[in-house]
């Protein structure tokens, strides 16, 4: 008994989707931070191979109960899921203590309202009397209480798109990325009501510090890959009398280094960190000041 308690304390327990959308990228984020975990995505809790970390894989709706009610120490999910399943457990009268750890780059997608696209729209009081098919019942009655609409509710959790034209519900509100779905449903987006993406979020308790060290490591690793996706190496042969200019064209970039070119006093070659990207008009424009063999290479991890 007293094992499992101290495994308990010093393994850090963190909750991803099982499979769904925010799946593969959280599994690329673990193996870039150095993670390994079991490929087996059907046991429900994996255990990484090399670090005192656990995983335990569920639907994406059950993860900030489970870091509100400190059965996970992390949860990695979405904001739509994250701010709906806190008004709900709000009103259900449960724990809804969360801290954000970070938000992640990946997830993104927006809450909307849609209408059929032959529907005249001038604006959210269209939507007065009309009945909205929805999965995020809160999110939306925030969004639309706020401005006076009164409208009524047809809760669904899947195929919200088709409701319309099923003859279910006036209009819709659902998570659109590209547009596509509603394009292909005869549905245009008319107001946005949330904005979203993937958030690594912890339980509001102080962990132990076992687990403190083991939260904070990641942490180190996740920002050093964040900003090295970012960020870009970039290598050129540069003239002397130019070097000024030419680094005041390079976005984000420290100090660069100046390497000695054998046989030629003229030019140099200039290596530098670039935390921003960089444009192909600022690649021709440094071939404009006399910059040549230009290699702008992806940087993997970064460690300040
Ligand atoms: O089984 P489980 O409950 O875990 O998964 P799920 O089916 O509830 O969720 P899933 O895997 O579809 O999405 C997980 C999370 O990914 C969401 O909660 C969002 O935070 C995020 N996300 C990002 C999206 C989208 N983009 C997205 N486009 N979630 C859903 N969609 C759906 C949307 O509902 C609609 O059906 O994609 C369709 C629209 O996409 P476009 O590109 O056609 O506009
Ligand atoms: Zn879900």
């Amino acid at each position: 008994m007293s094992n499992v308690n101290d495994q308990s304390k010093k393994r850090l327990r963190i909750a991803m989707q099982k499979s769904g959308r925010l799946t593969d990228e959280t599994e690329r984020l673990f193996k870039s931070c150095g993670i390994k975990i079991n490929e087996n995505r059907d046991h429900l809790l994996a255990h990484a191979e090399n670090m005192p970390i656990d995983i335990l894989r569920v639907r994406d709706d059950d993860i900030p109960g489970l870091v509100m009610d400190h059965v996970v120490d992390w949860g990695i999910v979405g904001q739509n899921v994250l701010e709906e399943t806190s008004m709900q457990r709000k009103v259900d009268g449960l724990a809804t203590g969360y801290k954000v750890v970070t938000e992640l780059n990946y997830g993104d997608c927006r809450l909307a309202i849609a209408t059929p696209q032959e529907e005249e729209w001038t604006g959210v009081e269209c939507l007065q009397g009309k009945k909205i098919a929805t999965t995020y019942p809160f999110l939306l009655r925030r969004a639309l209480s706020a401005k006076g609409v009164d409208f009524k509710i047809v809760l669904l959790t899947g195929s919200v798109e088709v409701a319309p034209r099923a003859g279910l519900a006036d209009a819709i509100c659902d998570l659109v990325c590209t547009g596509a779905t509603l394009q292909a449903n005869g549905l245009k987006e008319v107001e946005t009501i949330f904005e979203s993406k993937a958030v690594i979020i912890c339980r509001d308790q102080e962990l132990f510090p076992e687990k403190k060290a083991i939260a904070d490591k990641i942490l180190t690793r996740l920002k050093g890959v964040m900003t090295a996706k970012e960020s870009k190496y970039i290598m050129m042969n540069a003239p002397r009398d130019k070097l000024k200019e030419i680094t005041a064209l390079l976005p984000g970039a420290e100090n660069p280094s100046i390497i000695e070119l054998e046989g030629d006093k003229e030019r140099v070659a200039l290596h530098v960190v670039s935390r921003e990207k960089l444009f192909w008009e600022t690649m021709e424009s440094l071939k404009e000041l006399g910059a040549s063999s230009i290699l702008v290479v992806p940087i993997e991890k970064m460690l300040d």
